[in-house]
């Protein structure tokens, strides 16, 4: 069976295969619409060198067939719908994609669904001894988790845009559709705000270790925000508040109780600095922010952070995170929050990120009692900060060392005792940048781990192994060496 991650839901080998060297023509619904321009892309990249775009398919043989079909594309006769794929879910990504020695057929009922077939049928593309080619193959399928992300903090080193781009192409071969980008902490504020410039430059160009930083302008946000949903991925922006905030204490003085901007702070301790709701600044600041950061971001969420405070009452921690999550509504956003922010009362359609794995889920539980949805995040699953063994160069180990098989090995809607599965929306990898300064350690971080995680949050639980997983993560090493994404040659995957 080839080697396709996420597993999909059905695979069934055909006879034959489709040759991509001969002239292909690539039927599409719309030959401008983003599904259009990236089959062109994928096919460029798996060898087909003729390729003509129609809107007409005239039957004759040679032609890879984009169709957009009905809302709910049904699974074809006799095929049933596997098991894990959860009724609630959303069906906006399933498709189809038959593969005959004539002709490719991708279905779906949306531009997302056919982009997920899209990044299949790369997958599949391989180099055979006649030349470029696709086994013949029919698969259907669809996602376990309608949320399957992964967070890349740019404030602790600074990725922009070039980096943070191939990162979206990475998610987007594995079906990964949120990133989620932390743009702000103690030691550095990454997008400027328009009404509130100081923050971009008093606290743009600090990072950890003294570096040189740097911020995303608003058309850079703007640039990465399409070029992720062209796609199929939404990006959530995260201001991290009340804690977390030392860069904007230090750019503006006024959410000081003392009026005096903080130093600069390029170390990597937590939970020390706070915004406090009582200044008079400080809710005009979290209205210029939020609602700017809102109005930039065609996504549903903003996430408003509230990880790791330390200095708070739980009264007052608590009116603060209302406070943004009010503040967030009005902009027309669902809020998120890291998973202590479940202790406050969250405003419907609010998301809790779980992220720490040792203590009590306590306020992830209360908060999906009262409604809230839930991404799961646990660190000693999925912070793919954390050293892949303990002699490794790069990364953290507060949650546990972290190599292929603690990514994968996991079913997440068994991970938290007393947790509705119901109530569980996805799954979202971290990458905390304290210890990554490259594009090469920021890729070798995630790779293979993350096309791991790809599969724990599309593929049925019951669909999926870790032998046969490290198996066809061996056989995508290719893959990444053309894309120049650097690699951990982790010992537990089979490499060629
Ligand atoms: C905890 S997880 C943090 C981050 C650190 C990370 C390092 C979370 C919400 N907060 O501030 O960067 O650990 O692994």
């Amino acid at each position: 069976m080839p080697a396709v991650i996420p597993v999909p839901s059905r695979t069934e080998a055909r006879e034959g295969w489709f040759d991509l060297a001969r002239a292909v023509r690539l039927v599409v619904p719309d030959a401008a619409a983003p599904e259009a321009e990236r089959a062109r892309e994928a096919l460029a990249r798996v060898g087909a060198q003729r390729v003509e775009v129609v809107t007409h398919d005239d039957g004759a043989p040679g032609a890879i067939v984009l169709t957009l079909g009905d809302a709910t594309l049904q699974p074809p006769a006799g095929v049933t719908r596997p098991d894990g794929v959860r009724p609630s879910a959303p069906p906006a990504e399933e498709y189809s994609l038959s593969v005959d020695p004539d002709r490719v057929v991708a279905e779906a009922s949306t531009p997302e669904g056919l982009l997920r077939a899209l990044a299949t049928l790369e997958q599949l593309a391989s180099v055979r001894d006649g030349g470029a080619g696709l086994e013949a193959v029919h698969v259907t399928d669809a996602p376990r988790y309608s949320w399957r992300g992964l967070m890349v903090d740019i404030s602790r080193h600074f990725f922009g845009v070039p980096v943070l781009k191939d990162v979206v192409d990475l998610l987007a071969l594995y079906k990964l559709n949120v990133l989620h980008l932390h743009l702000s902490d103690d030691q550095g504020w990454r997008l400027d705000i328009g009404s509130r410039p100081e923050l971009a430059k008093r606290s743009g160009d600090t990072e950890v270790g003294g570096g040189a930083g740097g911020f995303l302008t608003a058309d850079d946000y703007v640039t990465l925000v399409t070029y992720a949903a062209e796609r199929g991925v939404v990006v959530v922006p995260e201001i991290d508040l009340p804690g977390h905030t030392n860069a904007a204490l230090h750019a503006v003085p006024e959410l000081n109780p003392s009026g005096e901007a903080t130093a600069v702070y390029t170390g990597t301790e937590v939970g020390f600095s706070a915004l406090d709701l009582e200044l008079p600044a400080t809710e005009p600041f979290l209205r210029d922010v939020l609602g700017e950061v809102a109005a930039l971001t065609p996504g549903d969420y903003l996430h408003i952070g509230g990880d790791e405070v330390k200095t708070m009452t739980p009264e007052a921690y608590a009116a603060f995170v209302e406070k943004a999550a009010e503040i967030v509504v009005e902009a027309g956003k669902r809020p998120v929050v890291w998973q202590e922010g479940g202790k406050a009362q969250l405003p419907d359609g609010a998301v809790v990120q779980l992220w720490e794995s040792n203590s009590s889920p306590e306020a992830v539980l209360e908060a999906a009692a009262r409604g809230a949805r839930v991404v799961l995040s646990p660190g000693k699953h999925v912070y793919l900060d954390m050293k892949y063994h303990a002699d490794y160069s790069l990364g953290l180990a507060w949650a546990g060392l972290v190599d292929v098989r603690e990514s994968y090995d996991w079913d997440p809607d068994a991970y938290t005792p007393g947790l509705d599965p119901a109530a569980i929306d996805g799954v979202e990898a971290a990458l905390w940048t304290e210890t990554v300064t490259t594009r090469e350690e920021l890729f070798t971080m995630l790779l293979p781990r993350l096309a791991a995680v790809a599969e724990v949050a599309w593929s049925a639980q019951d669909a999926r192994a870790l032998d046969d997983v490290a198996r066809r993560l061996a056989d995508h090493a290719a893959l990444w060496q053309e894309r120049d994404w650097a690699f951990h040659p982790s010992d537990q995957v089979p490499w060629p």
